[in-house]
């Protein structure tokens, strides 16, 4: 019972207040470009668990700019085979592999790291996982590039998030994983963004898309920082 009380429990104020509309976020999306001129295209690296959401929010991203449900980005529903690339620390590329590229123009390297977990088995992910997602950090901050990450399926871990989405910088059960997750990774909490992707949906809808916005704004910022300081 006192799980549920704690599952449903609502701040009087969000702690992260979201835009009014999203004009202002989805024509600054829209309209990005890198200044650094090296580069035409801005490269986001999206690291996480198998099943974390990494290929639906790159689904959800399109779907808000375009203002209409898109599916670019195969999602995986049967968790297990992974769609999504590895990227290993531990195991580099090297030059016997196929598509490695000793030398990297600007264009073609990560600019932005971004870790993806999810918000329903957050709290017993394993040591393992965490491990690797850690190493991942420690390689990117290593290379000075930045860091920032989301917390998915909001809907799945929150009661109140799923009656409304506008309630997910509300909900103190939220707040609390956001917390344990920033000590846990050592992740700032203002680099952390919890995100409800489309995936039942059939329509685009803005409360939904000012959370998925508000951390798309954060990787366009510190993306174009990275670049500038190069
Ligand atoms: N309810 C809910 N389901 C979600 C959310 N995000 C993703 N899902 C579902 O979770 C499952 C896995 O999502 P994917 O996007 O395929 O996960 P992934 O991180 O790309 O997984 P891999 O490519 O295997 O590494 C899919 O069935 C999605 O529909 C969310 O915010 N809420
Ligand atoms: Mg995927």
């Amino acid at each position: 019972m006192s799980y549920f009380t704690a599952m449903g429990a609502l701040f009087s104020q969000p702690w992260r207040a979201m835009p009014k509309d999203n004009k202002e976020n989805l024509k600054y999306a829209k309209s990005y470009q890198p200044r650094n001129n090296e580069t035409q295209h801005l490269r986001i690296l999206l690291n996480g668990p198998a099943g974390a959401g990494k290929s639906s929010f790159i689904n959800s991203v399109d779907s808000v700019l375009q203002g209409r449900i898109t599916g670019r980005a195969l999602t995986d529903a049967t968790s297990g085979s992974s769609f999504t690339r590895r990227f290993l620390p531990a195991h580099p590329l090297t030059e016997s592999d196929l598509g490695y590229d000793p030398c990297p123009t600007l264009n073609e390297k990560v600019h932005v790291l971004v870790s993806v977990v999810p918000a329903d088995t957050l709290s017993i992910l394993s040591d393992e996982i965490k491990n690797k997602m850690k190493d991942i950090r420690r390689t990117a901050s290593d290379m000075g590039i930045p860091q920032l990450a989301i917390i998915t399926k909001v809907d799945k871990a929150c009661r109140k998030a799923r009656q409304d989405v506008k309630n997910v910088y509300r909900s103190k059960y939220l707040k609390e994983l956001v917390d344990k997750f920033s000590v846990e990774l050592g992740i700032p909490v203002n680099c952390i963004f919890l995100v409800k992707n489309y995936e039942s949906e059939i329509k685009t809808n803005g409360d939904t898309d000012a959370l998925i916005l508000c951390a798309l704004r954060q990787m366009i910022d510190f993306g174009e920082d990275f670049l500038r300081n190069l």
